[in-house]
């Protein structure tokens, strides 16, 4: 609902686009004065900035930010201690320009954040990592995790190395906040971005990446970094995210990344065309009713989707949308259970008005029907 209101705002966008550019001509033939003091690119951005802006404002979110005092985005969350902690990407303002690679998301620390209980007072621990404390890291630090093994914390995290090449890196802490140490190298046989650690009942811990376009995941098709986008054609199965079990230590893969698998209802892998459904950023898993849904965005489509399978490596059967797109280009989320409920963690750009690459975690309720589907979650009450 909300793309059609999205599209809707489009043409309401273009339209008032043409109206400013027709009154922008219009006044370049009243006098000279004006049409040197009134640049009408200019105005035209900023009206429709504007326009953007009251849309924004008008849409009614289901939640709050988890935190105003700085901009937070990709969060995943997990429970250590009673506590539930939300690891995020931390937004800022780096002046970058936008474009399909994602460079205008330039991040350069993480903070964590904690909750007691759900609705309660949110701590912002500060800084946990900085990138000038990572020796191998060039610039920017996307969308992390965390896990927890005997005692120790361990921040996941991806950024691009000093070849400009998205790797996955380690660091660890005694405290589930931080601070963490980085580790010296990336982990070895690590690539693309947005890491998703999971522990299964079993004890053992597995992670999820990758992410197309800005995530490379399409430089990686021969197994080596090679520096062309490349992907199948349209009716080829689409790139797969990877699954690696982790070794003991927690920073080092225990066996070669290997792909995730995404079938239709038909049992056929989804193809790269299928953009409402393929893989794009964002994995993660999590279990109910011994069952493994492993949720993606599908990136351009703008949706949180899921699949089921019976074991951590799939492969997974498409089920369906888990979270409609939100304000804001970007959709990323993580799904916990936290005294016996299940919550949704996602963002959205409505705290500063539509920017982005400046957003906001949330946090809602998640609903597991009684045939194991989930029920799909619309960000805003008048959608
Ligand atoms: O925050 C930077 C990137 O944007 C993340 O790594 C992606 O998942 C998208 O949310």
């Amino acid at each position: 609902m909300l793309k059609t209101l999205f599209s809707k705002q489009l043409l309401i966008l273009l339209a008032v686009t043409g109206l400013i550019m027709v009154s922008c001509k219009t006044e370049k033939k009243e006098t000279k004065e004006e049409v040197e003091v009134v640049d009408p690119e200019t105005k035209t951005k900023d009206s429709i900035a504007a326009l953007y802006k009251k849309l924004v404002d008008s849409l009614q979110p289901i939640s709050d930010p988890l935190v105003t005092h700085i901009y937070t985005a990709d969060p995943s969350a997990h429970v250590f201690n009673d506590t539930l902690y939300i690891y995020p990407s931390h937004d800022w303002e780096a002046g970058i320009p936008q474009d399909d690679l994602g460079s205008h998301f330039d991040m350069k620390d993480y903070h964590v954040l904690s909750l007691d209980s759900v609705g309660g007072e949110v701590t912002d621990h500060g800084v946990a990592l900085d990138i000038k404390d990572v020796p191998w890291a060039g610039r920017q630090m996307w969308a992390p995790d965390a896990a927890e093994k005997d005692g120790k914390y361990y921040l996941y995290f991806p950024v691009k190395d000093t070849l400009d090449i998205f790797r996955i890196g380690a660091a660890v802490s005694d405290h589930p906040a931080g601070p963490f140490k980085a580790e010296d190298s990336y982990i070895e046989g690590s690539f693309s971005m947005d890491p998703a650690v999971y522990k299964d009942t079993d004890g053992t811990y597995y992670m999820y990446f990758g992410g197309i376009w800005g995530g490379h995941l399409q430089r990686w098709a021969t197994g080596e970094y090679v520096n062309e986008d490349k992907y199948p054609a349209d009716d080829q199965p689409a790139l797969a995210p990877k699954i690696a079990k982790m070794g003991d230590d927690m920073l080092s893969f225990a066996e070669e990344p290997k792909d995730i698998l995404i079938l239709d209802e038909e049992g056929k892998p989804i193809t790269t065309g299928d953009n409402q459904r393929r893989f794009f950023e964002a994995a993660w898993v999590h279990k109910y009713n011994n069952k493994y849904y492993f949720s993606y965005s599908t990136g351009d489509t703008h949706n949180i989707a899921y699949a089921i399978g019976d074991n951590p490596y799939g492969p997974f059967t498409y089920q369906g949308i888990i979270l409609e797109p939100v304000v804001g280009w970007t959709n990323h989320h993580s799904i916990a259970e936290f005294n016996g409920k299940w919550y949704l963690f996602y963002h959205d750009s409505t705290l500063s008005g539509g920017q982005t690459h400046l957003r906001n975690v949330k946090m809602t309720e998640l609903t597991h029907k009684e045939d194991g589907t989930i029920e799909t979650i619309n960000a805003y009450k008048n959608q």
